[in-house]
């Protein structure tokens, strides 16, 4: 017996060593708060890639919000106007003649989506699934030492409070186990007292079926009104007694009272009933302290393959309110804060996407709404992207595939978008799509009309063959850029000036113009950052075609074009890169688009050492839009400053993004910043800003675009007195592991599956070094 015993020890320390060198176990961190939230973006947010949960930790009556990724209403739908294409030449005259904004009425009129397009009810919407409704009966007057927290990295919530003597505990989290969401309410005295509802604001039915509440609805398809199903399960296990009454589940004279939450959609599933019932049996099988430890293994597998530390501070064990509202006055005080902001997004990627899935929306996976602004949908010319950009830095690089499986599923319908609006061959996406496929312009010219999404999408697929070097991958990706570069080969037409091929119509992403004739417009030939993408892309499909050894002619084809696409201008006198094909005026110029540093990045087409005098245009550019803006675009500047590799400048810009707000309404100017629950504020929450930090945190710490490896490019002074990473990836299949001390790295580590020769630049100097090999890189 007892050498079993020691044996297994030994199995378990062994196995403890090998656990330890392929991950980069992150310290614990959290953040948490003295009090319930008050509104919905004070709440914690759960996931585990389909479900999610957002509990507001009231102490007698809680309001747990409830989503699904795939919950939306609206419908597969042909909103492409067969007719467009023969407007195109007129419209491509008038712009040629500086008719721009006889152009935009043309498009008004016959180059829009037909129908109502995103606003209309087959369009759809993501949704919320409901909330999940807890009355206790318990005087909330008497607590004390009320403490509500989120624990990164057992991506579990918990609610402790004392009253009346007794001690309370809630614990939450949404299974990557079972599948389903889980509750865990305990009290030191049997006295726990509960009804259990559920509801939202319109489609749902509930009802109890042997013991177990139920929430069942059918939201609108646009057309006959049956859309989406969906069915919620909730099943309760408790030492008390346990009842219904109504439409409720009501349990009393407890100490333990676990609640699981199952829910379905019919979404790609027509089992959906079976399923949710399913998930929820199996789950409640499982003992509670077994199904938390499989989620928290489970979570962690991903989550701690990457590690951060850059210090801590006399503030960083204060509530998360308090320490926003420092953090801007002394950042010093809080090192720690970047390190949890980073780390953060690393969790919300886990938390709300999942292989096989969806990609994270604009509100990822957490919608207290019907109508969810923008209609949480996935937005192309810049937000879905962002969602996904700090991700193979970050080692989540297989958390890109939902993303791939959307963009694919687009295709057949772009197809059609490309005929029917261009004559064209391949397929092109606008401005934003849906979970049904929508890849028709939107329904006004002055922000529907661009030629970026598809384009644009296409580099987001293109970085993780880069950071990968996975052939299987870029095989499967190939026919989607292929097709993305034959619409943009078949529709470039000359500039009448000079014969530069370019798209037309387009815009600058939801930018408008000042013509010399005083009228305002936003339709244009060859907008900067489609000359961007297409350049790009072409030079993707060259090199893929080569590795692939496929499509040698239409390869000749992209060479032959891209030596015909304009240069990059750079205005004079002041020296900002220029974002049309004229100098236009800009109507507004803070805009908080900055489309025309798209060779800055994501692309690398303007680099500091490669493009010197395009890098010094890009900053004089950052310098006149500011550094305040919505969310995602100060999310954006801090990733663009970290690419000029400007430390300091990048670190303004990080505090500038967590700056904390409280208002939820819709602006488009300034006042971006963060919810006292680290969800960005566009306003209102929207989680590309989250990403897009954490990608801007990622380029500061690592870069690798440039033919080589760079680390700490733009750290600020501020973080250079110490700080360490461990398990972040690099282009090329490279892990990395480094520390630095007073701004030089003092060790590094470079992994790859085999040994590689590769090129780091390390305190200044450019390096060439063998990879260790590491198989689960
Ligand atoms: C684009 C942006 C807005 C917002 C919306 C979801 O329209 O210009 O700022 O992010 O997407």
């Amino acid at each position: 017996m007892k050498n079993l015993y020691t044996k297994s020890l030994k199995l378990f320390a062994l196995l403890a060593i090998s656990i330890q060198s392929v991950n980069a176990q992150q310290k614990p961190l959290s953040y948490w708060f003295a009090q319930p939230a008050k509104i919905w973006e004070e709440s914690l947010p759960l996931g585990n890639g389909r479900l999610g949960l957002t509990p507001d930790g009231g102490v007698n009556e809680e309001k747990i919000v409830l989503n699904d990724i795939t919950l939306w209403s609206g419908s597969p739908q042909d909103a492409n106007n067969y007719d467009a294409y023969k407007s195109l030449p007129q419209i491509r005259q008038l712009i040629a003649d500086g008719k721009n904004d006889e152009a935009q009425k043309l498009v008004n009129q016959n180059f829009v989506c037909k129908g109502p397009g995103s606003s209309g009810g087959q369009w759809g919407c993501f949704q919320t699934l409901g909330t999940l409704k807890l009355n206790y009966d318990l005087d909330e007057t008497k607590v004390s030492d009320y403490k509500r927290t989120l624990l990164l990295n057992d991506a579990t919530a918990t609610t402790s409070f004392l009253l009346d003597g007794v001690n309370y505990k809630r614990e939450y989290f949404c299974s990557f186990g079972n599948d389903v969401a889980i509750v865990r309410l305990t009290a030191d005295k049997p006295q726990l007292k509960i009804n259990i509802g559920l509801n939202r604001e319109e489609r749902f039915k509930t009802s109890i079926r042997d013991g177990k509440l139920e929430m069942y609805g059918q939201l609108d398809n646009g057309t006959n009104g049956k859309g989406m199903e969906y069915l919620t399960k909730v099943a309760v296990k408790t030492d008390g007694v346990q009842k219904t009454s109504g439409n409720e589940l009501n349990v009393e004279k407890a100490s333990v009272i676990t609640i699981y939450i199952s829910n379905k959609t019919s979404f790609r599933d027509a089992d959906f009933r079976a399923n949710a019932n399913r998930l929820l049996n199996s789950a409640i099988q499982k003992d509670y302290a077994s199904e938390k430890a499989n989620h928290i293994a489970k979570f962690q597998k991903l989550f701690n393959r990457v590690s951060l530390d850059l210090g801590t501070g006399a503030n960083s064990n204060l509530p998360i309110n308090e320490r926003l509202l420092n953090y801007k006055q002394n950042p010093a005080l809080d090192l720690e804060l970047p390190t949890l902001f980073y780390q953060f997004g690393r969790y919300l990627s886990i938390s709300s996407t999942r292989m096989g899935l969806l990609p994270p929306n604009l509100q990822g996976l957490w919608a207290h709404q019907i109508k969810t602004p923008w209609n949480g949908d996935y937005h192309l010319d810049v937000n879905v992207q962002m969602n996904h950009w700090h991700l193979e830095t970050a080692n989540l690089g297989e958390l890109n595939y939902p993303l791939v499986d959307l963009v694919k599923n687009m295709v057949p319908n772009g197809e059609k978008t490309a005929k029917a609006y261009y004559n064209a061959k391949g397929w092109i996406a606008h401005i934003i799509t849906n979970v049904w496929g929508f890849t028709e312009p939107g329904e006004s010219a002055s922000w529907g009309a661009s030629n970026a999404g598809s384009g644009w999408l296409c580099n987001n697929l293109w970085s993780h063959y880069e950071f990968t070097k996975d052939i299987d991958y870029l095989k499967k990706i190939y026919p989607i850029l292929k097709g993305s570069a034959e619409f943009y080969s078949s529709v470039l037409t000359p500039y009448p000036k000079n014969g530069w091929l370019v798209t037309s119509p387009s815009v600058s992403p939801e930018n408008s113009f000042m013509l010399p004739n005083g009228k305002q417009a936003a339709i244009t030939m060859g907008p900067t950052i489609d000359n961007h993408i297409v350049r790009e892309l072409f030079r993707n499909v060259i090199e893929s075609s080569e590795r692939l050894k496929v499509d040698e002619t239409f390869r000749k084809q992209l060479e032959g074009q891209l030596a015909q696409l304009p240069p990059t201008a750079i205005i004079a006198p002041d020296g900002r890169i220029q974002e049309w094909i004229e100098d236009y005026k800009e109507t507004e110029p803070k805009h908080r688009h900055i489309s025309h540093l798209y060779g800055l990045f994501p692309a690398s087409l303007i680099t500091p050492s490669g493009t010197p005098e395009y890098a010094e245009a890009a900053r004089k550019t950052l310098e006149v839009r500011g550094d305040d803006g919505t969310g995602w675009s100060i999310a954006y500047k801090l990733i663009f400053w970290a690419r000029l590799q400007d430390g300091n400048r990048a670190g303004t810009l990080l505090q500038e993004l967590l700056k904390p707000v409280i208002s939820t309404g819709t602006t488009y100017g300034a006042g971006g910043g963060v919810y006292t629950n680290l969800f960005v504020a566009h306003p209102p929450f929207q989680i590309d800003g989250n990403f897009g930090g954490a990608a801007g945190i990622g380029e500061m710490l690592i870069q690798s675009h440039e033919g080589f490896v760079n680390l700490i490019p733009a750290i600020p002074d501020l973080w250079k007195k110490s700080g360490s990473v461990k398990g972040v990836k690099a282009r090329g299949g490279l892990e990395l592991d480094f520390a630095w001390q007073n701004g030089q790295i003092t060790t590094y580590k470079v992994f790859s599956k085999v040994p590689a020769n590769v090129k780091i630049k390390v305190n200044g100097k450019l390096l060439s070094v063998k990879s260790t090999t590491k198989i689960n890189t």
